[in-house]
Order: structure tokens, then C-alpha cells, then sequence
């Protein structure tokens, strides 16, 4: 290693819960197996670039307020090498398997679109060789089709067909250095897919268009050689006041409306649910029921703002009720979790990267550890089943068969007579899964 970015901090290890170094961790311990699966198989942990390596803890109202060894004032691709560099020293020292980024992560935008390529090209060749020395991989990449002024009104729904163009340049390229980086996934988050005024939009023209430019992106992947899952991102806003993947039920439609479904899945942010309005758990267990639940992006929302904060995930209650549905769901598969969260703006020592991630590791081993226990032992999940014990008789069975008419209904409600209220036992769950923590 020519520079070391992150000096004076060494590997992190298991060390357990009684440890008080706060550079260990307390209960993710890769190998250690928890329902058939080493931690490491459960979570296949991803880094998410821009957050750890290209965000300096700007907001509207303030610069940043961190200053990164690896950014060489006005020479970007120097900066895009070094940035390199640290990312592979942080998941090294980290022991995190995987990483997500845009390409304007990885490298910088040109003045055209071959010279945005070979950036790019020139980067996934450097970052080729960091995976196959390290065994690092990558779990998803994705194109950024939202910062630069074109895409203001949208990219594959921008209203000018000239801005489609670029998105297509820009999403082939992406798709290229997913596939030449071995990627498992390929991203697709719309931020600006949507619209802030009605009276000036064509939704349905602009939802054509999208799915017309997503099956041109599939034939594009599949005829490249990209053998992953394409996922797109619910949320609801921000940038944009309508985003069109507002939550995990209308993506579902979408995909299913245009013919994606077999090639596409979801990638579920926390923060995403909560800005629609849903539990992270609730958006997990949507996309896990249509078969369509493909990676998490694990972060946490601030509720009281109603903003996107990403901040790292250290909240156990909800970290619980994730992984009871993913439990249930038997995993990820191909996807990850990865940590779409940005330590926050007055978190500025070089280790406080370190220590974010280590808590949110830590969060999730501890919570699958509980959701394990929640599911056998307590048996936790028999409360919800056996709400549902009446539909295993003849008449309910034929019910669910579709053998049976509304006529049917009355004459089978006459039969039973009222039924017998049955409680829902919502807050003896509560405690049982607190007595679990
Ligand atoms: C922004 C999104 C974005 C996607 C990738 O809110 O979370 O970071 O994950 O483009
Ligand atoms: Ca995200
Ligand atoms: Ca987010």
C-alpha cells in the first residue's frame, strides 16, 4: 500500500459483548452460524461509496465539514484513484465484503460522453484489479441519473427525448462496469423520475417511457452478459415531490405492468419506508410476498423531520423486525446490506466511519441473533399463524380454492352463528420480543 488513509486504526475483530473497545465488534462475528448460515453468508455487508468516501457533510444551509485525504483539489481523476485506494483499505480494515456506487463515484464525468466512458473504463480497470488482490466484490452498481443539470426534469422520463439519450449512454456504461466488476445487481433509483407539477406532465407518457427504456436496459444486460438481478429502489420523494417508485406496492405493479418482473427485483431502503409512510418491515415483507425482494439498503430515518437522513443503522427494535421477515423469507440471495448512511455532519474524527459501521453491523448480528430466537424458541410467528387457523377447515380451504360463492358465504355465516372475538395479543408479542433483547 503506497498511503495509508486511515492510519493508526488496525482490522476490526469480534471481540463480544464485554468488550470496551469501541474498534471491535460486540456481536458480528462473520463466522459464527445462526440459522444454517455464517453472519457474513446472512448480510453480505456492502460500503456504500458515495456516503463513506465522497461525502463531505455538506447541507443546504453549510460546507463540509470533513476534509478527505484522498480529494485532490482540481485534479479529479487523481482524486477517483485515491478514493480507490482508501475504499479498499476501509472494507479491508472493516472486513466488509462488498461495496455499491454510482459511476460518478468511481470517476469523474467528462466533457462528453466518450470521455465520461473512458473515465470510467480507466477506473473499473484499477478497481478490477483491487477486487482480485483483495476478494472484495461488488454488490451493486448503478448510474447517477440525477445530479447533473440535464436530468432536472427527469432522465428516462425527462420530457426532452435528447436527455433519454444521455441516460441511455450513461446507464450502457454503467451496465458495462457492473458486468466487467463481476457486480451481482444493477440499480435503478429515480430520483428524479417523477414529477412536481401535473399540469405540465404527461404521467403516462412518462411511465411508458420508463419501462420502455428499463426493457431496453434488461435486453442491453442480458445480451452483455450480465446474469445478476436489475432491482429498483422504492421511494416516495425527495428530490423529486412525486417520485413514480413511490413504495414497494407500486413498484411491483409497475414491473409487472411492463414485463420486467422476471428480471427485476426491489432493493428496500429503511428510510425510504418510513418517508412513504410504511415500516422498513412492512416494505420488506411487500416485496418478500411477491417474490420480488431482492437487497436491503440498511440505514435509518430520522421520523421527526420526515427527511431523507441516512443515518446508520442503529435502532434494534426495527433491525428486529427486519430480520424476522427475512427469516421468513430465507434471505437476500444474491443481494446484500448494504449501508446507504452518511455519519452525521458534526461527526467529523476519522474514525467516526469506522465506528458508524461498526454499530450498524453490530445492530444486525444482534438483531438475527433475536429474530433466530424469536422464531424458534419463542415461537413467535405461531401468533400470526394461528389467527389464520379457521381458513385450514373444509369451508375455509374451499374458500381459499375459489370453490365457493357469495351465497355460500351467507349460508355458511348463518350456520356458525356470531363468532367468537379472538385477541390479536399485539402487546403480549411486544413484550416477548423486548424480554428477548
Ligand atoms: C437516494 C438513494 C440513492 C440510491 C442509489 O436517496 O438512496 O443513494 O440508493 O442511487
Ligand atoms: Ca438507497
Ligand atoms: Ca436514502
Amino acid at each position: 500500500m503506497l498511503t495509508e488513509f486511515f492510519p493508526g486504526i488496525d482490522p476490526i475483530r469480534y471481540e463480544g459483548p464485554g468488550s470496551d473497545n469501541h474498534l471491535s465488534f460486540k456481536y458480528y462475528d462473520e463466522d459464527y452460524i445462526v440459522a444454517g448460515k455464517t453472519m457474513k453468508e446472512h448480510f453480505r455487508f456492502a460500503m456504500a461509496y458515495w456516503h463513506s468516501l465522497c461525502n463531505v457533510g455538506d447541507d443546504p444551509f453549510g460546507k463540509g465539514t470533513r476534509k478527505f485525504p484522498w480529494d485532490v483539489p482540481g485534479d479529479p481523476m487523481r482524486s477517483a484513484e485515491d478514493r480507490l485506494e482508501a475504499a479498499f483499505e476501509f472494507m479491508m480494515k472493516m472486513g466488509i465484503p462488498f461495496y455499491c456506487f454510482h459511476d460518478r463515484d468511481l470517476a469523474p464525468e467528462g466533457a462528453s460522453v466518450r470521455e465520461s466512458e473512458d473515465n470510467l473504463k480507466y477506473m473499473v480497470e484499477r478497481a478490477a484489479r483491487r477486487e482480485e488482490e483483495t476478494g472484495i466484490k461488488l454488490l451493486w452498481g448503478t448510474a447517477n441519473l440525477f445530479s447533473h443539470p440535464r436530468y432536472m426534469n427527469g432522465a428516462a422520463t425527462n420530457p426532452d427525448f435528447s436527455v433519454v439519450c444521455h441516460a441511455g449512454a450513461q446507464v450502457k456504461a454503467a451496465i458495462d462496469a457492473t458486468i466487467a466488476l463481476g457486480g451481482s445487481n444493477y440499480v435503478f433509483w429515480g430520483g428524479r423520475e417523477g414529477y412536481s407539477f401535473l399540469l405540465n406532465t404527461n404521467m403516462k407518457k412518462e411511465l411508458d417511457h420508463m419501462g420502455r427504456f428499463l426493457q431496453m436496459a434488461r435486453d442491453y444486460g442480458r445480451q452483455a452478459g450480465f446474469t445478476g438481478t436489475f432491482l429498483i429502489e422504492p421511494k416516495p420523494m425527495e428530490p423529486t415531490l412525486h417520485q413514480y417508485d413511490f413504495d414497494a406496492a407500486a413498484v411491483i405493479g409497475f414491473l409487472h405492468k411492463y414485463g420486467l418482473e422476471k428480471d427485476f427485483k426491489l432493493n428496500i431502503e429503511a428510510n425510504h419506508a418510513t418517508l412513504a409512510n410504511h415500516s422498513f418491515a412492512h416494505e420488506l415483507r411487500t416485496a418478500a410476498d411477491a417474490g420480488l425482494l431482492g437487497s436491503i439498503d440498511a440505514n435509518h430515518g430520522e421520523t421527526l423531520n420526515g427527511w431523507d437522513t441516512d443515518n446508520f443503522p442503529t435502532n434494534l427494535y426495527e433491525a428486529i423486525e427486519a430480520m424476522i421477515v427475512l427469516l421468513e423469507a430465507g434471505g437476500l440471495g444474491n443481494g446484500g446490506f448494504n449501508f446507504d448512511a452518511k455519519v452525521r455532519r458534526s461527526s467529523t474524527d476519522l474514525e467516526d466511519l469506522f465506528i458508524a459501521h461498526i454499530a450498524g453491523m453490530d445492530t444486525f448480528a444482534r438483531a438475527l441473533l433475536i429474530a433466530d430466537k424469536l422464531i424458534t424458541k419463542d415461537r413467535i410467528t405461531d401468533f400470526r399463524d394461528n389467527r389464520y387457523l379457521s381458513f385450514h377447515e373444509p369451508a375455509g380451504q374451499d374458500f381459499e380454492a375459489g370453490k365457493l360463492t357469495l351465497e355460500n358465504l351467507k349460508d355458511l355465516a348463518i350456520e356458525k352463528g356470531e363468532p367468537e372475538l379472538q385477541s390479536g395479543k399485539q402487546e403480549l408479542i411486544e413484550s416477548i420480543i423486548n424480554n428477548a433483547i
